[in-house]
């Protein structure tokens, strides 16, 4: 499958990866649109939010509870970050393996563009 964050996920791509256990990693976005922008991944492939299964659920969750993790050693919390998924066509969605952006350390504007 040629999928680029498969490749970064098993290293085939360099990444500027800043967390990665068994299930996920977290690499800083190549375009960031704010100080901070990282993209929080499933290692497996799955092409966005609207093909998750039900046997998803637990990894979904944990996605979040990695982000928690990632924004607390950051120390985001107080100032507040925004998460963000691209959907498909109209969400802006440009990598078909689902993705979490998480931007932080500007005022971020709404609604978005
Ligand atoms: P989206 O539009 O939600 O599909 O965002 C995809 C993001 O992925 C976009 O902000 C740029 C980033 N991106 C694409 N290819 C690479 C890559 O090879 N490395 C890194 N670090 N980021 C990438």
């Amino acid at each position: 499958m040629d999928c680029v964050f498969c490749k970064i996920a098993d290293g085939q791509i360099p990444s500027d990866i800043i967390y990665e256990d068994e299930k996920v990693i977290a690499f800083n976005d190549q375009d960031p649109q704010a100080p901070i922008h990282f993209l929080v991944i499933p290692k497996k492939h799955i092409e966005s939010l609207a093909k998750l299964e039900d046997e998803d659920k637990d990894l979904i969750s944990y996605i979040f509870m990695v982000i928690k993790k990632i924004t607390e050693d950051l120390n985001l919390a107080e100032d507040g970050y925004r998460i963000v998924n691209n959907t498909g066509v109209d969400g802006g969605q440009t990598v078909k393996h689902m993705h979490f952006h998480v931007l932080a350390q500007r005022s971020l504007q709404w609604p978005p563009g």
